[in-house]
């Protein structure tokens, strides 16, 4: 029977995909976790291979029929193993939460410490929040930033390991700007006997660009998603040491997840051959000269940028300085009427509610894709505090919203 689609499109789902393309691309897309994937990407994501059931791995399925996809996804770890320097890597993870829960599984004991960076100070909630999973079934403890510099402060991370006697100590944040030296957590992590894991979930598409330090020789388990800064499919995967390979395979498959996404697969290894290319160091230190650049113009705006700046591709801005009154939350809101997305995001000891907020985070991978550089980071800070000390005025945000779609005409996302 042929498919009813064959005949009678989807209109009614076409549109809004195509509202939402309109919105994509006709905004300034700033939130740091958010990209523009290659259409090669989209291409294997849409590809047949979402046909395919393939439980296990390469050489190694429960059905038959996985010639195609073996090659395919041995491919995706050659690759993969490459760009970062691994011993081993598994690319089946669903997301960058799956893959923190299958290292877990692999590498602890429910009940067993951990210590991580607590979330409202930048971390991830699958790094002990009481709310999820991590923190339900392990006995999560936290590190701040310290109260004068917003940074990660070594020798808070050192005392905390030496009086919790941590399994695992985890590195990685996701509202965190500057950029995390590996060296300190794996000496720590060896003081206390514990495990180093490094979430650089953020910092992908840096580290394989070379415009940040890579954990791979320090950890012992490295994940990430590669959607990020990296600029492939929603996903997620985990880099191993040889010791613990065998482990994170088998948590990740039975233990986590049933059959893997075979054309995510597919395009998370397009997306490692496109970080291969010698272009893509190129786009990752231009993520972050972008990023320092509208830092800057910020500064100067009058807004305070959490630990003073950014070293990575994205910033933490408090908006107290510039207008006590305005919250994460209605800057949020106003910013995206004016066609600007970002999202709101707590400071560093933030008297205000995670819902509500006194900051904003920033991030400039997806601009940076576009082709923005420097120059187009002060255009954008301009549009940022017009559209927020204009905010009770539609005509000033619409003046704005023409502007903004101006800009990103001028820089098309997919031409
Ligand atoms: N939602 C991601 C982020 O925005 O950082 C983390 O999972």
């Amino acid at each position: 029977m042929p498919f009813p689609s064959d005949s009678k499109p989807d209109s009614q789902v076409e549109a809004l995909i195509e509202k939402e393309r309109t919105r994509q691309t006709t905004g300034l897309q700033l939130i740091a976790s958010e990209n523009f994937t290659s259409p090669a990407v989209m291409r294997a994501t849409g590809s047949v291979l979402t046909n395919k059931y393939s439980e296990g791995y390469p050489g190694k399925r429960y059905y038959g029929g996985n010639a195609v996809v073996d090659e395919i996804e041995a491919i995706a770890i050659d690759r993969v193993k490459q760009l970062f320097g691994a011993d081993h890597a598994n690319v089946q993870p669903h997301s960058g939460a799956s893959a923190n829960m299958a290292v877990y599984q692999a590498m602890l004991k429910p009940g067993d410490v951990v210590l991580g960076l607590s979330l409202d100070h930048g971390g991830h909630l699958t790094h002990g929040s009481p709310v999820n999973a991590s923190g339900i079934f392990y006995d999560f403890r936290s590190y701040k930033v310290g109260v004068n510099d917003e940074r990660i402060d070594f020798d808070e991370v050192r005392r905390l390991a030496h009086e919790h006697r941590p399994r695992m100590i985890v590195a990685g944040t996701t509202s965190y700007p500057r950029r995390i030296e590996p060296e300190p957590f794996k000496k720590i992590a060896d003081e206390v006997g514990a495990y180093m894991m490094f979430d650089i979930a953020h910092l992908a598409g840096l580290v394989a660009g070379g415009a940040h330090p890579n954990p791979v020789p320090f950890a012992d388990v490295v994940t990430f998603t590669t959607h990020k800064t990296l600029r492939g499919p929603r996903g997620g995967c985990i880099l191993s040491t040889k010791q613990h390979a065998q482990a994170i395979d088998k948590a990740v498959f039975p233990g986590q997840q049933g059959g893997p996404l075979e054309h995510a697969v597919a395009a998370k290894a397009v997306a490692f051959l496109e970080a291969l290319q010698p272009e893509f160091r190129e786009y990752a230190h231009q993520i972050v000269k972008n990023a320092a650049a509208l830092a800057e113009a910020l500064a100067m705006r009058g807004f305070r940028l959490v630990s003073g700046g950014t070293d990575t591709h994205m910033m933490v801005v408090d908006l107290r300085p510039f207008d006590a009154e305005l919250t994460g939350k209605e800057a949020q809101a106003v910013l995206d009427t004016a066609g600007i997305t970002l999202n709101k995001n707590t400071v560093p000891n933030d008297p205000r509610s995670p819902f509500v907020t006194s900051g904003v985070r920033i991030g400039t991978p997806s601009v940076t894709t576009q082709g923005m550089r420097e120059g187009e980071m002060s255009t954008i800070a301009d549009f940022i505090v017009t559209t927020l000390k204009g905010r009770n005025d539609p005509a000033i945000i619409a003046e704005v919203r023409a502007k903004v779609a101006a800009l990103c005409a001028a820089f098309p996302a997919y031409r």
